[in-house]
């Protein structure tokens, strides 16, 4: 298994819509096991294959406090939707950065489980969050595309400063 770089906001690559993955391979397998080991040990919640710069419809996530319930997704699907919740949330492609983002309450995903067959979940809650902000990182949007312009203008100003500082 083997840790994978992230990328960080604002790389062009987060912008790229992955496209859906036509045979669930041992490449698919191993890229959603190195995945999971790269979420673990960041640490995060959940992480899109956009992130570590493959752009295919995978995504991984573990909202357990046990850390050890990966769920890996393939070509999810948001089918339906249903109320509202603010949330704070972060992203491991934006380090340090924390803000609200309004979100669907409750979510039903379509996805295909690695061996290739067809699920659905139904969420609420964090489960319900995380989904959508992996999902929404396979279309190419960031977190930080819901905040104002100002603040993104800001979050770009600080990212900048940091990483001239660790250069
Ligand atoms: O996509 C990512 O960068 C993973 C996020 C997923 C996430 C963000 C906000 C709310 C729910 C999920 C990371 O896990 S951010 C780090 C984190 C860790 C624990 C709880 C919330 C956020
Ligand atoms: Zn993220």
């Amino acid at each position: 298994m083997s840790l994978l770089p992230i990328l960080r906001f604002p790389d062009p690559r987060l912008k790229k819509k992955a496209a859906p993955v036509r045979s669930i391979d041992e490449s698919i397998i191993r890229l959603a096991r190195d995945m999971a080991e790269t979420m673990y040990e960041a640490p995060g919640i959940g992480l899109a294959a956009t992130q570590v710069d493959v752009h295919q419809r995978v995504i991984v996530i573990d909202v357990s406090e046990t850390r050890d319930q990966p769920l890996s997704l393939v070509n999810p699907e948001i089918v339906d939707s249903q109320g509202q919740q603010v949330c704070e949330e972060g992203c491991l492609s934006v380090p340090g950065i924390y803000d609200k983002v309004a979100r669907a309450e409750n979510v039903v995903v379509r996805y295909l489980d690695l061996e290739g067959e067809e699920k659905t979940i139904e969420a609420d809650g964090l489960l319900a969050v995380c989904l959508q902000h992996e999902i929404e990182h396979l279309d190419g949007k960031i977190f930080v595309e819901h905040l104002s312009q100002l603040k993104q203008m800001r979050i770009k100003a600080k990212l900048a400063k940091q990483a001239k500082i660790t250069a």
